[in-house]
């Protein structure tokens, strides 16, 4: 018998986010975001699906948190959707979406789970899109106003706060590749969005803190260990240049350090950026993006291997190559590496030293729906999933002050471009009816939480 006993209080969790779950794309004043737009627009999403109804959660919530009190979550990390909140943006607060809010958030607390809330998990207000979105400066302030008016109605009640997810697919995924809204291809911009999405970060640090007093306030950042897949002097400098794009780029900024140098260069050299540098970058702003946080959160799902020859730079999205000790991968092709998330939390803690960390997201898309009986044996996803709390753990004993983990995700929902057809959740979704059924992966999670650890 093996025992991988977590430490006392440590955050148990589940994780949603508000365009892949709510639903209720237009009741109650919401205003119009980039993700519907984008995903009404032929060939962007692979299954011509949307996010208008998805898992119906904005009328469902009250079962969907008695799901989780039942599994014994202790916290829940949701978004909140901007345009709920300000419907073009900026200007005019629209009272009911604000209600909405309340009602999750008051719903949470008398369920004993605490509200972990993201503010920005990508759904820009399109009236806001349509001024350049993150490409103008002027988004950042928008955002604090919106992250202001938010923290002052639910700054009494919330105390983790998570200003954005996944700043890499906001900026280079989104504007770089293409693939997510608002799906521009232009690497100039995508630079100039990570900056102004940093630097949002770092104004609303403040706003948040002074609305929400004794509250913890971070980012969420993805992040990947990235390997080179030989000893080669071109694989080893292929890494360097994705920890940089991915990893670092993000992360020095935000402890302290300028952009990544190195990265600058490569950048000017591919005409990425002009010959003078990164200008979106005035005087005052690396100070601001450094302005010192409660906790760093993580999102780990793969690690990287990088080939030369076989990647060019515009279809760096982290990639399963083989090399895996166990040939494994989910539904989204990703390769199942455990190991990944010690490496990434031990790195992030020696090199970085982020006050607290947690595991803001993992998780894995597997398709099993219910058997003859109703029941879902997702048993990969059992296995995914203990074998990355193992991975936890042992970033513990190397010293990482791990706080706490949230599985992604509470319910199968919109996987962004691959809409309705990749299922991350532990409570499976029947779209037609809108049943939940918790999978075998929920009920072994509920004994994990009970025994705050793995013992099996
Ligand atoms: C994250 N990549 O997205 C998001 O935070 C979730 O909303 C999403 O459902 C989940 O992971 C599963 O995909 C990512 O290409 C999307 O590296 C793409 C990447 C990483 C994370």
């Amino acid at each position: 018998m093996s025992k991988y006993v977590f430490p006392d209080n440590f955050v148990w969790g589940t994780a949603t986010s508000s365009y892949q779950i709510e639903g209720a794309a237009t009741e109650d004043g919401r205003g119009e975001s980039i993700w519907d737009r984008f995903s009404k627009t032929p060939g962007k999403v692979n299954d011509g699906t949307n996010g208008d109804i998805a898992c119906d959660h904005y009328h469902r919530y009250r079962d969907d948190i008695a799901l989780m009190k039942d599994l014994g979550v202790r916290a829940y990390r949701f978004s909140v959707a901007w345009p709920r909140i300000l419907p073009k943006g900026r200007g005019e607060v629209n009272a009911a979406g604000l209600d909405f809010y309340d009602r999750i958030v008051d719903t949470l607390l008398a369920a004993g789970i605490e509200p972990f809330v993201t503010l920005y998990h990508w759904d820009l207000p399109q009236a806001l899109q349509d001024e350049g979105g993150w490409t103008n400066r002027a988004t950042a302030e928008a955002f604090v106003t919106y992250a202001d008016v938010l923290s002052r109605h639910l700054g009494d009640r919330v105390k983790k706060w998570i200003t954005h997810n996944e700043p890499w697919c906001a900026s280079l995924l989104s504007h770089q590749i293409g693939l997510h809204a608002p799906g521009i291809r232009d690497y100039r911009a995508a630079l100039s969005v990570s900056h102004h999405l940093l630097l949002s970060h770092g104004l609303a640090v403040p706003v948040l803190r002074k609305n929400s007093p004794g509250a913890e306030v971070g980012i969420t950042l993805n992040l990947t260990p990235t390997v080179p897949a030989s000893r080669s002097a071109a694989d080893l400098d292929a890494a360097r240049h994705h920890d940089g794009y991915f990893n670092r780029w993000f992360l020095d900024p935000l402890f302290g350090r300028h952009y990544p140098a190195d990265m600058v260069a490569d950048y000017i050299k591919a005409g990425h950026l002009p010959p003078e540098g990164f200008t979106d970058v005035r005087p005052g702003d690396l100070e601001i993006i450094a302005t010192p946080c409660d906790f760093l959160g993580v999102n780990y799902y793969n690690r990287t291997v990088m080939r030369s020859d076989k990647v060019p730079e515009e279809q760096n999205l982290p990639r399963t190559e083989h090399l895996a000790p166990r040939e494994e991968w989910t539904e989204m092709g990703w390769e199942v590496y455990p190991d990944g998330l010690r490496q990434i939390l031990t790195r992030v803690h020696l090199e970085y030293g982020p006050a607290k960390l947690y595991v803001t997201e993992n998780g894995a898309s597997y398709s099993d729906g219910p058997d003859a009986e109703g029941r879902v044996r997702d048993a990969r996803r059992t296995q995914f999933l203990r074998d990355h709390f193992i991975a936890a753990r042992r970033a513990i004993d190397a010293g990482a002050p791990l706080a706490g983990y949230f599985v992604w995700s509470l319910l199968d929902n919109f996987e962004w471009e691959r809409g309705y057809t990749q299922r991350f959740g532990i409570v499976w979704v029947d779209y037609e009816t809108q049943k939940r059924i918790p999978k075998d992966s929920a009920l072994w999670y509920r004994g994990v939480i009970a025994a705050n650890g793995v013992v099996d």
